[in-house]
């Protein structure tokens, strides 16, 4: 069936690759059509990345093979609506892979980078941050003054507290790059406790200590909820003179009444939304002005396309972009960023995981990071490919769950906030 719509390039095949050259589980989609060019997108969900794998084969490849793949906005609210019940993290992802190879092969076919589509660059180059974790301040210090040689400015500091599962505290492993903090520690089955009390005075002692340490760089601290939302008030109140980039994810999507608490006490920079969902559920977030940085998934938020509308909504209201680049992001997704952040006025800074070799190989033209900063390449469409013979050399690798994690449980033997 062609799209009602008509024209344009027909879409003639849907392709799945998993792959994990991290250990990460990540998942592509490619797009091919009747002109002979082909478009990847990132669908990665990297807990449930077989639902969505199921739902693309099952669901999104009838749906969209004999679509006319200009029809970019009109296959993302026909898939958006084709299950009726809507904005959930599988469909969402899926849509997202598909979205991304549509604006890919967009920009192929015209020989363009996307960005280019859509107004064109209005900066050289991306600011970004990276993630250190350490023992203490000290230890951290240690290890961002590594990183300022190689011209980052900006460290999202988290503390490995002993004996507790404190969050994005993994082992690292080095890359060309500099040092990248694992992902894959949350895989382990046998999870330490939680114990809120301590992560809130440890935290606060060494952001402090590490602040009397370094006064020019950019601090940010992810609380990842893990804090009831009474007590995140207090913390955003704590951290208020320490002058951090921001503070992220004080509380849970489900408490996000309390940002207005935060927001009426503090003057902490709040990021939030990477765990929030289709662009709507940023309307109170952006509408009352209750964080200073837009995070998005992109994959959770269904693609480039809301993440388009999410970033230009963003700017009205004085908010800027900070979206969520982590390790269960492909490649792919990070070129998405650079793209977005290319032509994004209110962009404000970039969350980048620094790849491996293995990634590189899997992925050539993955977006470069120069002296701390992202650089905008004019390849045409996202400007990043996936060679499939060596993604079949990382197989998604085993675990009990399939790559959903275990849960975290507090020192009383309640489940956390992950
Ligand atoms: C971040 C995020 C991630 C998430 C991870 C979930 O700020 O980078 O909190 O580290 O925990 O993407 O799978
Ligand atoms: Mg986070």
């Amino acid at each position: 069936m062609v799209n009602p719509i008509g024209g344009g390039m027909q879409i003639t095949d849907l392709k799945i690759i998993c792959t994990a050259p991290d250990g990460i589980r990540l998942t592509i989609v490619k797009l091919e059509t009747d002109s002979g060019l082909n478009g990847i997108g990132c669908a990665t969900f990297t807990q449930f990345p077989l639902t969505v794998v199921s739902a693309l084969k099952n669901y999104f490849k009838p749906f969209l093979i004999g679509r006319d793949a200009e029809a970019i906005t009109d296959a993302w609210h026909a898939m958006y609506l084709s299950g009726y019940w809507r904005n959930g993290s599988v469909l969402n992802n899926a849509i997202a892979g598909i979205d991304q190879a549509l604006w890919d092969l967009k920009g192929k076919a015209l020989g363009k980078p996307v960005y280019a589509l859509l107004g064109g660059k209005v900066r050289n180059d991306l600011a970004t941050y990276v993630h250190v974790n350490g023992a203490n301040a000290s230890e951290v210090h240690g290890k961002i003054i590594q990183l300022k040689e190689l011209g980052f400015d900006n460290f999202r500091v988290q503390f490995a507290i002993p004996n507790l599962a404190s969050y994005g505290s993994g082992l690292s492993f080095q890359t060309k790059a500099g040092e990248q903090t694992r992902q894959d520690y949350r895989l382990a089955l046998n999870q330490a406790p939680w114990n809120e009390d301590l992560y809130f005075e440890f935290t606060l002692q060494e952001l402090r200590a590490l602040r009397s340490l370094d006064g020019e760089i950019g601090i940010i601290h992810d609380v990842h909820e893990r804090i009831a939302p009474t007590r995140a008030v207090a913390f955003a109140k704590a951290v208020e003179d320490l002058g951090l980039l921001f503070l992220e994810d004080p509380v849970a999507p489900e408490h996000i009444e309390y940002l207005a608490d935060i927001k009426a006490r503090t003057t902490t920079p709040i990021a939030f939304g990477e765990l929030l969902n289709a662009p709507s559920d940023y309307n109170r977030l952006i509408s009352e002005r209750l964080i200073a940085y837009l995070r998005c998934h992109i994959t959770q938020i269904g693609g480039f396309t809301p993440a388009l509308k999410l970033a230009s909504t963003a700017e009205s209201f004085g908010i800027k972009t900070a979206f969520h680049g982590p390790g269960d992001l492909s490649p792919v997704g990070h070129a998405a960023h650079m793209h977005l952040g290319a032509l994004t006025p209110n962009f404000g800074i970039q969350e980048i995981y620094l790849q491996s070799e293995r990634s590189d190989a899997v992925f050539p033209g993955s977006p470069e990071i120069r002296a701390g900063k992202m650089q905008i390449n004019d390849r045409p469409g996202f400007g990043v490919e996936i060679d499939e013979e060596a993604a079949a050399q990382f197989p998604y690798p085993d675990h009990a769950f399939n790559g959903a994690w275990p849960e975290i449980r507090s020192n009383d033997g309640s489940i956390i906030k992950p």
